[in-house]
């Protein structure tokens, strides 16, 4: 560990200014490891960083955690980047098709949790660990090897990245992520978190979770939800999340249009498979990716029709996992 933190400081030698890029439409793992990138190099070197990302915060969660570390982030417009400094990725990689990254652009750092795809790509310094749980956990060990006092503003974000990229500490969690925890706990502010999480969400949230209840069918243990139009990218998340409490359900799929773009979530009660499956069903047609349990996907809808593309999807996952001659099932049948 010594030696990747040296690595890590040897790789933005020289440098003034550093891009941070979490994924498109940062998850708390994501902004929590940007903001905990930022805090390392500001303790540790004179460089100056700036957290940029694309698309959407949405979630009311997400949001409440970028107001209270103080809206650190800041949203690029469609065609804005900033290729002048040096980038470090977080939480996502080059190559993945998620992140803001231009073509050509020099990448200092790249941290990461998800499946290597680095290959190739000229990087300076690379930590890609996707057996861990979460990109936070990572950014924990930076820290504790720098030997920097974590302020309970950081240790609290950090910690809600690794407590949602593990869905609560469970599925896909390692022992890196547990000391993580371990070390976090006596630092984070609980009335702060709890503040997060219950964070209260508009109305309109009521009416699209009831849209996607409705539109649920239940396939054996599989659900399939097509939300239609969304007022934000992470509401497929969510509501996979929402419905795998399910009893007896092992797979969630939800799929729904934001702008531009057609989004699917999937989330399993397996430890392994969600990435594969959703790589297999998107293919060519978009980008897709994800973990074990969680993943997800996009195309860009140009002139397809989103109703039909959902049904497409839909039909195709039926036959993925062998269901294709059973009945749907509503939610409230
Ligand atoms: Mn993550």
């Amino acid at each position: 560990m010594e030696k990747r933190l040296d690595a890590l400081f040897e790789a933005v030698r020289g440098v003034h200014e550093i891009t941070i890029l979490p994924h498109n439409n940062p998850d708390p793992d994501a902004i929590a490891s940007a903001v905990a990138l930022r805090y390392l190099l500001t303790q540790k070197s004179a460089i100056k960083s700036v957290i940029v990302y694309r698309g959407i915060i949405g979630r009311a969660e997400n949001k409440a955690l970028v107001r209270y570390l103080n809206f650190p982030l800041y949203r690029l417009a469609r065609a804005q980047v900033e290729p002048c400094a040096p980038f470090a990725l977080v939480d996502t990689q080059p190559g993945t098709g998620n992140n803001a990254l231009p073509a050509n652009a020099e990448i200092a750092i790249v941290i990461d949790h998800h499946p290597n795809r680095v290959n190739g790509t000229p990087v300076d310094f690379v930590d890609v660990r996707p057996d861990v749980g979460a990109a936070s956990s990572i950014m924990t060990e930076y820290l504790r090897q720098a030997d920097v006092d974590v302020p309970s503003l950081i240790a609290t974000a950090l910690f809600y990245g690794i407590k949602t990229d593990t869905m609560g500490l469970g599925r896909g969690t390692s022992t890196l992520d547990m000391e993580a925890i371990c070390y976090l706990l006596p630092k984070i502010d609980l009335e702060a978190l709890l503040k997060i999480e219950r964070a209260q969400v508009p109305v309109s949230y009521f009416k699209n979770l009831t849209e996607a209840l409705n539109a649920a069918r239940i396939y054996n243990d599989i659900v399939i939800s097509y939300l239609g139009v969304m007022q934000y990218p992470d509401l497929t998340a969510e509501t996979a999340d929402f419905l795998l409490r399910m009893k007896g359900v092992q797979w969630v799929v939800c799929m729904g249009t934001h702008k531009e773009r057609f989004i699917i979530s999937v989330r399993t009660q397996n430890t392994i498979g969600a990435g594969q499956f959703i790589q297999t069903i998107v293919g060519e047609q978009g980008v897709a990716g994800g973990h074990g349990s969680m993943a997800g996907g996009q195309v860009i809808l140009g002139d397809k029709n989103p109703d039909d593309l959902a049904q497409i999807f839909a039909e195709k996952m039926r036959n993925y996992f062998g269901v294709a001659n059973v009945v749907g099932k509503a939610l409230t049948t």
